[in-house]
């Protein structure tokens, strides 16, 4: 499949596997590029030399191109970005902030720019800047999210944005990605489905829970605070929004919230920690090799495409 964005990162299909906080490392990463996506390894919350380790492991395990992404709310982020920038890595995905003050510190590395937008107004403001490509991310997604949907943004951003543009938010399957295609993305980012993939390697609990899990089990958290996160309902979530109707001061709820999103994917608790993942979940019925998701969206977005066009 070709595509601006298989052009861009030169890869074999226009899948890109979302970048998850304490769930993306170089194993997962390396296993969607060695499949022909682009893998990420996800840096939020981590350490320099976790950091460090996991971009060499990455390229110990494959030769294609993955990319590291960067949460913009990290403490550590300026030193990050340094790191990056000091070694072998195709491309960058910055999330959770403003990534205007970083664009050209990555683009002198020779590292291509790839920054996640929730609105119209900002995906012009980086296309300016000269970023690469861009992500749009809907309030489908899981984690830290936006306030608009993946299809409000997908009608009004793409329109206007020559760049390569990747939606995410909602996608796990090759209808999805034909859909995407349609309305002019150049590629789709993944991140639940390969959540529950088999060469994830977050706590067994959590991967289960995501196939567990059906259309109505997500649940946004910190919403009235401006600070938005969907995950897995569970005890947590269920105590936070009972708290948060109750207006208990700020510290309260976020006793409530710190180390979840490490809490759920690294130990295993899936009851007070948080499980991040988007809404399309009662489409993933089973844990999944990566080569194997990827094969299947491919083929099931040929086929979709295929019966589009017969209808004309
Ligand atoms: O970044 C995400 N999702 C995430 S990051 C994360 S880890 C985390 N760790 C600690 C605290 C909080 C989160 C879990 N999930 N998605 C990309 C994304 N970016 N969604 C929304 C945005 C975004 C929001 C505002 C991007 C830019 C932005 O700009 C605001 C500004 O400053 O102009």
């Amino acid at each position: 499949m070709k595509t601006k964005l298989t052009e861009l990162l030169k890869i074999k299909y226009p899948i890109v596997q979302g970048a998850m906080a304490w769930v993306s490392e170089s194993i997962l990463a390396s296993a969607v590029s060695n499949a022909g996506g682009a893998g990420i390894i996800a840096t939020g919350g981590r350490d320099l030399s976790w950091v460090e380790n996991q971009i060499d492991n990455a390229n110990s395990l494959t030769s294609k191109p993955f990319g590291v992404n960067v949460v913009l709310m990290d403490e550590n982020k300026e030193e990050k970005i340094d790191l990056i920038c000091s070694k072998k890595v195709h491309f960058v995905t910055l999330g959770a902030g403003n990534p205007l003050p970083y664009i050209e510190k990555f683009k002198n590395a020779g590292i291509k720019v790839i920054p996640v937008v929730p609105n119209l107004k900002l995906a012009k403001r980086v296309e300016d800047n000269g970023v690469d490509a861009l992500i749009i991310e809907g309030m489908e997604a899981g984690g830290h999210i936006g306030k608009l949907t993946t299809m409000a943004l997908m009608a009004q951003v793409i329109p206007e944005i020559k760049i390569p543009v990747i939606t995410a938010g909602g996608f796990v399957d090759g209808r999805g990605l034909a859909a995407a295609l349609a309305m002019g993305s150049s590629g789709v980012q993944m991140g639940t489905r390969f959540y529950a993939s088999k060469e994830c390697q977050a706590h067994i609990n959590a991967k289960e829970a995501i196939v567990r899990a059906i259309d109505t089990d997500t649940e946004i958290t910190g919403y009235l605070r401006g600070h938005a996160v969907r995950g897995i309902k569970n005890k947590m979530t269920e105590e936070y929004l009972k708290l948060e109707k109750e207006n208990v001061s700020y510290e309260k709820l976020h006793d409530l919230i710190v180390g979840t999103s490490r809490k759920a994917p690294i130990d295993g608790d899936i009851e007070w920690g948080l499980v991040q993942a988007g809404q399309s979940l009662s489409v993933i019925k089973s844990i999944d090799r990566c080569e194997d998701i990827i094969q299947n969206i491919i083929k099931e977005a040929e086929v979709t495409i295929n019966n589009i066009c017969s209808l004309i």
